[in-house]
């Protein structure tokens, strides 16, 4: 058989594979599709580093390269099938069945698998291996011994293989476009749109004087596009307000299932929080800062019954991500835990986690903020591992004091002479009681702090420099309000956050 006809079969085989599974997952179970959940599990095989590098590198882009990076894989992989089978369709028919297993094998070690959810896989594996036997002896002509297995270059045959090649590459496509819409037909738009969040007691006005972003910090509330985003979700769950429940379990008095309506019943509250990622070398940006509207964790927690030993909180999202929360720091007086629904005076968008998302104050989102959060368990820490703890991250991890310079950009060039150096330092529920900042190394001097807003946010600082010309080094150091400086040592995000004093280098140039 030509080389260019067999890789033709293997490739359209792929993508019909492929474009089945996408298709009945959209009818049984979006997360089921063989494609996502090669994906989602690559995403939880990979080792932390990667990933980093992957979110560095490509940014809220890393998930589509890692698609991309599939389909480029499964499409080399169909071209190989193909030209293994030039004489025998039984290579190709190998490598299209050790694929559709691959695709079983992923959907079943996905935690969100129900019985059903492998019916999705299956078929990939069944209409792959048909499509390529079928394909196969289109475009192969019977011949008799010894001759090579070859149609006709042209007449017929080549016709009646391009036919049945177009058909299946267009029912693929068909296919495909059919789970995806099948996927999304769950509108849960709709569902967020007909929501009106009015919390009793709103967040108070943020002053003036909250930021210095006319000298180059952050403004205090960041706009939705600015506000960063971690997770490990391949495609974005689609949880309407509507089918949302949550059980409240384990270790508790009285076992809850609440639903979004009875959230809405409870008091809704308005709060200022920063969100902050461990992830952050020092000098970071995955810390962002917005009006979270919710309820009370605390008061649910009560409700609920905590037992005696219960020291974790363990909850789970719909797309089977696991999180541990000292049960402590929900508890705390003020620790202004909540369940939110919204922020930003809006249901929290998708991906924020819609419909609801936990949010504690004081630890990194890894231990604390669950988007798309459908189950509660209280448990031990003994009794069990989340998600980023059985990847070597720590089980608890309170946000540690840490200041960044946004002004000078690195390696900027700025007149020598007067020069105001900004930035932002962040003590999570404690508060952030002073900023110290100091040029090739001299002594230290004392930033000015942006207006306090609240101990859950981020405070800003500034400070007048002189600069000669040259190139200079600036450094900061925040100090919290227990007295407590950061501690020069450098440390790497994992296990349970970075520490170390951010520098920047610019040079002052004389005018
Ligand atoms: N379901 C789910 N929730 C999650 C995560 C996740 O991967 N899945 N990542 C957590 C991490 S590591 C952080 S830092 C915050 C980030 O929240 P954001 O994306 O809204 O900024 O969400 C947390 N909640
Ligand atoms: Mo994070």
């Amino acid at each position: 058989m030509k080389a260019t006809r067999s890789i033709l079969i293997g490739l359209v085989s792929v993508a019909a594979a492929l474009a089945a599974g996408h298709l009945v997952a959209g009818l049984v179970s979006p997360l089921a599709s063989p494609f996502l959940a090669v994906g989602n599990t690559a995403i939880d095989l990979t080792p932390h580093q990667l990933k980093d590098f992957a979110v560095r590198t490509f940014g809220e882009n890393d998930k589509l390269v890692l698609l991309g990076g599939m389909a480029v894989v499964l499409a080399l992989v169909g071209v190989v099938a193909g030209l293994l089978s030039r004489r025998s369709p039984w290579p190709g028919t190998a490598i299209a069945g050790a694929l559709g297993l691959l695709g079983v094998a992923a959907v079943l070690v996905r935690p969100t698998t129900s019985t059903l959810s492998v019916i999705a896989p299956l078929a990939s594996l069944v209409v792959g291996v048909v499509a390529f036997r079928w394909l196969w002896s289109r475009a192969a002509t019977k011949t008799p011994a010894g001759a090579s297995a070859e149609a006709p270059a042209e007449g017929p045959g080549r016709r009646r293989f391009l036919v049945s090649t177009a058909a299946i590459a267009a029912g693929a496509g068909v296919a495909a476009v059919g789970g995806q819409l099948l996927a999304g037909r769950v509108d849960v738009e709709a569902s967020r749109r007909g929501i009106t969040l009015r919390p009793g007691t709103k967040a108070p006005e943020i002053p003036v004087n909250a930021d210095f972003a006319a000298e180059g910090t952050p403004s205090f509330l960041t706009p939705p596009d600015k506000f960063y985003r971690v997770d490990t979700a391949l495609s974005i769950p689609r949880l309407r307000a509507e089918d949302w429940r949550m059980r409240v379990h384990g270790m508790v008095d009285n076992e809850l299932v609440l639903t979004y309506d009875d959230l809405l019943r409870r008091p809704l509250v308005e709060k200022t929080i920063t969100l902050v990622c461990v992830s952050n070398e020092v000098g970071g940006p995955y810390i962002s800062t917005t009006n979270f509207i919710g309820i009370d964790l605390a008061d649910l927690l009560r409700e609920a019954g905590v037992k005696n030993g219960a020291d974790q909180l363990a909850t789970r999202s719909v797309d089977g991500w696991t999180c541990g929360t000292p049960v402590s720091s929900i508890m705390a007086p003020g620790s202004n835990a909540m369940l939110a629904l919204g922020m930003n005076g809006e249901p929290l968008p998708l991906e924020r986690g819609f419909p609801v998302r936990m949010v504690v104050p004081g630890l990194y989102g890894y231990v604390s903020a669950t988007k798309w959060l459908v189950d509660m368990e209280l448990t031990t820490f003994d009794a069990f591992d989340p998600y980023w703890a059985q990847r070597g991250w720590g089980k608890k991890a309170p946000v540690k004091v840490m200041s960044r310079i946004d002004r000078p950009k690195s390696f900027e060039r700025a007149p020598a002479g007067k020069f105001v150096a900004a930035g932002i330092a962040w003590a999570q529920h404690l508060g952030i009681d002073k900023v110290e900042v100091r040029v090739d190394g001299g002594p230290w001097q004392q930033a000015s702090l942006s207006t306090e807003v609240n101990v859950d946010t981020w405070r800003m600082w500034r400070i007048e420099l002189d600069v000669a010309p040259g190139n200079h080094t600036v450094e900061c150091r925040a100090t919290d309000r227990n007295g407590l400086t950061q501690t020069s040592d450098r440390a790497a995000p994992i296990p349970d956050g970075a520490t170390g004093w951010h520098s920047m280098v610019f040079t002052a140039v004389a005018s």
